[in-house]
């Protein structure tokens, strides 16, 4: 029967029950487990989501974006330490490009970042944006929700500005800064990578150095070609090295979240929550059904997979088979005990 649980779903349980009372509790540990359990996109992610999900909704999310190399940690690091200053928790997550390159980012961040390492009002996390095939973006909502509900006030979130997938995780963000720099038709770029139209707010930062005026008059060109009467994104000239332009830069985040309070969009946020539904629906059936074949735990399915890896079924006649028989279906996307419950 299904209502009788296993011994070792039980054990399970209490496990993640445990973990997530020390969570409740601002237990920092438990906090680091479960966004574990989201990296490693373990079968309980739902059930921990479902468990934390009334207690978000509180924190203010800011989405840092632009170039590599930008000085997007080194503004990060400064806004860190105002809203320090201001009393306000803050939570940084820095999402990795996987390519090697950018692999002494990951520390450079941590170098940048350390001022704030023995401070228990900070949480900074990296996540590789490896091994997610487009769920990047869902992990890193869940993490969101995660720290969210943990307690902090801020949540920032840096990205390289490239892709797809950086685009989806801005999505998340109250406020989207896009960081340019001055050099190299950096303004070009910004409207090249589609930036343009995800930006609350552009910073002009290393405004130490020559062009910073031009790029400024660019984007504000390009701001003067939105359509009229919504937000206009104001361009901000940041030294982030030097600590300059940091307070002004707070202030326009403000008015942007106070332009967002005031203009509350019904019709947008129902259309965001849907989207999340469906990010979440699309995922789960992928994950579960991936779990299940990766276990090999599926009969029916595993003998039309024989059949496709043997080239004598092809993959859309093994497909249609699969979403026509129920049986097939439902185990793939049963839960292990379940299935080994169905046996
Ligand atoms: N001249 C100048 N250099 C700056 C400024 N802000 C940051 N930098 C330098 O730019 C370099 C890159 O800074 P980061 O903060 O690591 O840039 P990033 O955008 O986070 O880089 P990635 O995470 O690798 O994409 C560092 O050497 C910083 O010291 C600035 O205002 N002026
Ligand atoms: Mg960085």
């Amino acid at each position: 029967m299904r209502s009788v649980k296993t011994r070792g779903e039980l054990m399970a349980q209490t496990k993640l029950d445990l973990l997530l009372e020390r969570f409740a509790q601002h237990d920092r540990i438990a906090l680091a487990r479960l966004i574990t359990l989201v990296e490693n996109r373990a079968a309980q992610v739902s059930s921990v989501m479902e468990r934390i999900y009334a207690q978000t909704g509180h924190a203010y999310i800011i989405g840092v974006t632009g170039a590599p190399g930008a000085g997007k940690s080194t503004l990060v690091n400064r806004l860190i330490t105002k809203y320090r200053s201001q009393g306000k928790l803050v939570a940084v997550v820095a999402i990795d490009p996987s390519s090697p390159f950018s692999g002494g980012a990951v520390l450079g961040d941590r170098v940048r970042m350390t001022d704030h390492y023995n401070d228990a009002g900070v949480y900074i996390r990296s996540l590789s944006t490896r091994g997610y095939h487009g769920g990047l973006s869902r992990a890193a909502r869940e993490i969101v929700k995660l720290l969210d509900a943990f307690g902090f006030d801020m949540i920032i979130l840096e990205t390289v500005g490239v892709g797809q997938t950086e685009l989806s995780v801005m999505d998340l963000a109250d406020t989207t800064l896009v960081v340019t720099v001055p050099e190299g038709g950096d303004g070009v770029q910004v409207m090249k990578a589609g930036l343009n139209e995800i930006a609350d707010l552009f910073v002009v930062n290393k405004a130490d150095r020559d062009g910073a005026d031009r790029i400024k008059a660019e984007l504000e060109l390009s701001v003067h070609l939105r359509p009229a009467g919504g937000w206009r994104p104001p361009v901000v000239m940041t030294q982030a090295s030097a600590d300059v332009g940091i307070d002004a830069l707070i202030t326009q985040i403000e008015r942007h979240r106070a332009y967002l309070a005031e203009h509350r969009d019904a019709a947008r946020e129902s259309e965001r929550r849907t989207r999340e539904f469906m990010e979440v629906l699309a995922s789960e059936i992928e994950e579960r059904t991936t779990r299940a074949l990766r276990q090999g735990a599926v009969n029916g399915a595993q003998r039309l997979i024989e059949g496709v890896r043997e080239g004598t079924l092809n993959p859309y006649s093994a497909v249609r088979k699969v979403v026509e028989d129920r049986r097939i279906l439902s185990a793939l996307l049963s839960s292990e005990q379940e299935r080994a419950e169905q046996e």
